[in-house]
């Protein structure tokens, strides 16, 4: 069975992409980073989601001579021109302090009204391959920000977003209801395909 890497260490991912596989009929080895270690995480020096994505699935197909997978995922809000975006993850200066960041995000909005508080989840997927072919696939979850945060699901800012025909945030909503319209999981079911050309 080939194995594919996916470069992460967050196991919820891992099992995210594993049962998206399993349900494009790909019989394939999934493994999160974790599985090697000694190889260091690269910089995420690109500027846009694909480009962060394609640094760190070339990365981990070079060092480790199998086919990568990788993603990088944000909020947009549009009233910001598209930001937090790829700073998402340390928008109020702390890596992953997910509470500090949609705290200062929604200071922020606090003046902005409704019909103005438009935002989409973004989610760029890319493989790579060790003789350096690259693929990259999308997604978006569009939806509008919350003035206050509601649900205990989910991570990051799920307790603000309400998706676009929707009355609850994504911190409201189960996993399976959240994976069936989120960014990451169109990004990856769309990947999905292009794996199984390129690697299954
Ligand atoms: P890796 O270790 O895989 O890089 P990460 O949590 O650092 O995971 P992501 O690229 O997945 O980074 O996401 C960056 C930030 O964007 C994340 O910290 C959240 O603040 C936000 N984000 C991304 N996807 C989200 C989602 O589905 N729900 C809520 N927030 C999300």
């Amino acid at each position: 069975m080939s194995r594919l890497i996916l470069a992460t260490r967050n196991q919820h991912k891992v099992a995210e992409l594993r049962a998206i596989l399993g349900e494009a009929g790909l019989d394939l080895e999934l493994v999160g980073a974790d599985a090697y270690p000694e190889i260091p995480d690269v910089p995420e020096t690109g500027v846009t989601f694909a480009e962060n994505a394609l640094l760190k699935a070339h990365a981990l197909a070079r060092a480790t001579g199998l086919p990568a997978v990788a993603d990088d995922s944000g909020l947009c809000v549009d009233v910001l021109g598209g930001a937090p975006g790829i700073f998402s993850a340390r928008w109020a200066g702390k890596h992953g302090d997910d509470r500090a960041n949609l705290e200062l995000l929604l200071a922020q909005l606090g003046d902005i009204a409704d019909p103005h508080r438009g935002a989409h989840f973004a989610c760029a997927a890319a493989l790579a391959l060790p003789d350096g072919t690259e693929r990259v696939a999308e997604g978006r979850l569009l939806g509008t920000l919350r003035t206050a945060p509601a649900g205990e699901g989910g991570f990051g800012y799920d307790p603000i977003l309400q998706p676009l025909g929707e009355t609850r945030t994504c911190a409201e909503l189960s996993a399976e209801e959240k994976n069936a319209i989120s960014h990451r999981g169109k990004a990856f079911r769309a990947l999905a395909v292009v794996v199984g050309e390129l690697v299954g």
